[in-house]
């Protein structure tokens, strides 16, 4: 089968794209290296270097003489999105640079991901917007005009629907009204500007769904964790991007990369923002258990991507613990929220339809957190203290 990664330089996609060739698919990737020069850009660094991903992709073909073919472009451009399905491609790196064919399934992660980015100001916002909706567009016009059998996995996020005083359900809701019923895209109303940009994006795809019969998933992915999986364990230049900074880190590894330079941890707020966490390694268990079972001609299927669920204030206090049993010396220091967003709240997400089709969670514990801790600490030096908090305010 042929996969094909839109985004697979980032933190999830080059992970994905190893995942995949590990088990045997042709793996085609698309990138415009928008973090690394985001972080280049913004000045915040990243927890070490990470080879090109031209030169990952060589290093991934001499480690396991698969070939994960790179392209470096910007899926803005709608004539390099159609390029990809129609064979006029132009690969920056393959060892056979014959078309693969059209994709059976396309993994989308070509988006602008963190929220403090989404609103520094209205440059940053608006590049939010062009991007993520942009990309989502040239993407499903591709797939209408030239791909409509390619199944569509797009990562949304939880945050989508935000912290309402109701359970959440995957994706839709029942409702009845004035003695009818019918059944919609659950309630949505995000806390940031790039987490509106994934509610636009889910409306464009139902809408590309209930006109021209896309197939598509929506992966509403929580907060993610972690740095290696099982295909760069034993080579340090095959990690992930790995970020702590305010702007592109998430709280788990930021909060672990602080605890190992004694940085107090940066709980927002009075910490009781609750969400659904999820390991790395489980990110790609369900892009791939998606493929494998995909959605329906006609159908936007709708998974709620979390394995557990925990407020701020217990990541810390974890944080706290283990840091302390591995010797660090470890601050918990509340700080004015920089965000809008309930602080205490409700908050019960079902997240039952991966498991339905054969995810097994990695959940966060003790120990999971230790071996975090020890592969951060071996990039101590690394850590810059002016990058953790500069107070990006909304
Ligand atoms: N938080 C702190 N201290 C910090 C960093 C974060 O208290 O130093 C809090 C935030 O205020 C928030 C929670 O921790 O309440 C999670 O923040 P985060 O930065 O880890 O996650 P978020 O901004 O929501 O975005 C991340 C990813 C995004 C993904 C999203 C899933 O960057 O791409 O879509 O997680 S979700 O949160 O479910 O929408």
């Amino acid at each position: 089968m042929h996969i094909l990664i839109l985004g697979g330089d980032g933190y999830l996609g080059w992970p994905t794209a190893m995942y995949f060739s590990n088990r045997g698919y042709d793996v085609t990737v698309v990138d415009n290296y928008f973090r690394r020069n985001s972080c280049t850009e913004l000045d915040v660094g990243m927890l070490y270097p990470v080879p090109t991903l031209i030169e990952r992709a060589k290093l991934w073909h001499a480690k396991t003489g698969y070939e994960i073919k790179v392209i470096i472009g910007d899926l803005t451009d709608p004539e390099l999105m159609r390029s990809l399905f129609d064979g006029r491609i132009t690969y920056n790196w393959a060892l056979d640079e014959t078309f693969t064919g059209i994709p059976e399934t396309v993994i989308h992660y070509a988006e602008q991901p963190s929220a403090p980015y989404s609103l520094m100001s209205y440059k940053y916002a608006n590049i939010t917007l062009s991007n993520n909706l942009l990309v989502t567009n040239n993407l499903m016009f591709a797939i209408r005009d030239i791909a409509p059998d390619t199944h569509i996995i797009k990562l949304g996020t939880m945050g989508e629907y935000g912290t309402p005083n109701i359970d959440i359900e995957e994706g839709w809701l029942d409702i009845e009204h004035k003695g009818r019923k019918d059944r919609f895209l659950f309630p949505r109303q995000a806390s940031s500007l790039y987490h509106t940009t994934k509610i636009m994006d889910t409306d464009l795809l139902w809408f590309g769904v209930r006109m021209w019969n896309l197939k598509v998933t929506d992966l509403m992915q929580g907060p993610v964790y972690g740095i290696d999986t099982d295909e760069s364990t034993d080579d340090q230049r095959l990690r992930t991007i790995f970020n702590y900074d305010e702007i592109f880190g998430t709280v788990v590894n930021r909060f672990i990369t602080q605890a190992v330079i004694g940085y107090p941890l940066t709980v927002y707020g009075e910490g009781g923002q609750t969400r659904g966490y999820l390991n790395i390694k489980d990110t790609l268990q369900c892009v791939h258990r998606s493929t494998e079972n995909p959605a329906k001609s006609g159908e936007l299927r709708i998974f709620n991507q979390i394995m557990e669920t925990f407020s701020v204030m217990q990541l810390a206090e974890m944080t706290q613990r283990v840091g302390s049993k591995l010797g660090f010396d470890v601050q918990i220091k509340r700080i004015e929220n920089p965000r809008k967003e309930a602080e205490k709240h409700y908050y019960n997400p079902t997240y039952q339809g991966l498991r339905d089709i054969g995810v097994e969670p990695h959940y966060l514990t003790e120990e999971v957190m230790e071996g975090l801790f020890r592969v951060v600490d071996l990039y101590e030096d690394n850590i810059r203290k002016d990058i953790i908090f500069r107070g990006i305010k909304w």
